[in-house]
């Protein structure tokens, strides 16, 4: 579909252009084209630009991820279909292999989703020769080189029931969701409240500027970072913008 540069929804349409893409190339599942409409919703009422606390949410997924033994990041259908490149660059940057880790299993999407990934020469682990305990979903069918073994994982669009599990399993966990009730994002030890379109390519510019941190300076990031004080801060963003709304009509 041909969409004007002019349309003033001209990057949402785009957006889900692409996924509706992924979606007939076989890496999205439909439930993941409703979820896109619950985050573009989310998004909608969060002013569609990376706020504040997105901001230092990323920079502190950033520096964790850099102090990380092993960083890994889970890569799902939708992920692989809005930022296959900009999630491949992220990894290469962070030195954090890919893992591709999908809800609604088969192996022909995992394939897909790891070829794509790998068109743009990333390292992707999807043996799927190790499991998750106390985990019911899919998701919890792991690579033994990457999420078993992680210590920090980033977890893009998560469904929900896998935060609390890989926190039991002593893993920290990075969550990007545009919505700030979910049980993700409370679960979470950092959540992006931002549109995954926009967190992964601010997070690469982060990485390459904190590389050269020295550790203290990562440290003091990730220490200062407190998860619930940007979750109040993202719904009173909310709140604030439908106010504002509200007192425009
Ligand atoms: O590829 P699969 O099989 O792993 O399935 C992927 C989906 C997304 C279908 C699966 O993980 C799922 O059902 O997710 P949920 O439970 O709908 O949660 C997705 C969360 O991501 C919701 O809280 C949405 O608000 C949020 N979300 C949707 N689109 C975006 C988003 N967050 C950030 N950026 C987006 N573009």
């Amino acid at each position: 579909m041909h969409v004007p540069q002019s349309h003033p929804r001209y990057h949402s349409l785009i957006t889900r252009e692409k996924l509706a893409q992924a979606f007939r190339n076989g890496l999205v599942v439909p439930e993941g084209l409703i979820a896109h409409g619950r985050g573009e919703c989310f998004d909608y009422i969060l002013g569609e630009e990376s706020r504040d606390f997105a901001i230092e949410a990323e920079r502190a997924a950033v520096a964790m991820m850099i102090l990380a033994n092993h960083p890994v990041i889970s890569v799902n259908g939708n992920a692989a279909g809005l930022v296959a490149e900009e999630i491949s660059r992220l990894s290469e940057v962070l030195s954090a292999p890919l893992e591709v880790n999908i809800f609604h299993r088969s192996e022909e999407r995992v394939k897909r989703i790891a070829e794509e990934l790998e068109k743009h020469d990333a390292i992707v682990y999807c043996r799927g020769d190790a499991v998750i305990e106390g985990l019911e979903s899919a998701r919890r069918i792991v690579d033994r080189r990457g999420i078993y073994r992680a210590d920090v994982v980033l977890v893009p669009l998560e469904d929900g029931d896998r935060c609390e599990i890989l926190k039991r399993n002593g893993k920290r966990v990075i969550a990007i969701d545009l919505n700030p009730l979910s049980r993700t994002s409370r679960m979470a030890d950092v959540t992006i409240v931002d549109n995954i379109t926009r967190a992964v390519p601010n997070m690469i510019e982060f990485a390459k500027e904190m590389k050269d941190y020295g550790m203290e300076e990562l440290e003091k990031i990730v220490l200062r970072y407190d998860n619930r004080e940007i979750l109040r801060r993202a719904i009173k963003a909310i709140i604030e913008y439908l106010e504002s709304r509200s007192g425009e009509l």
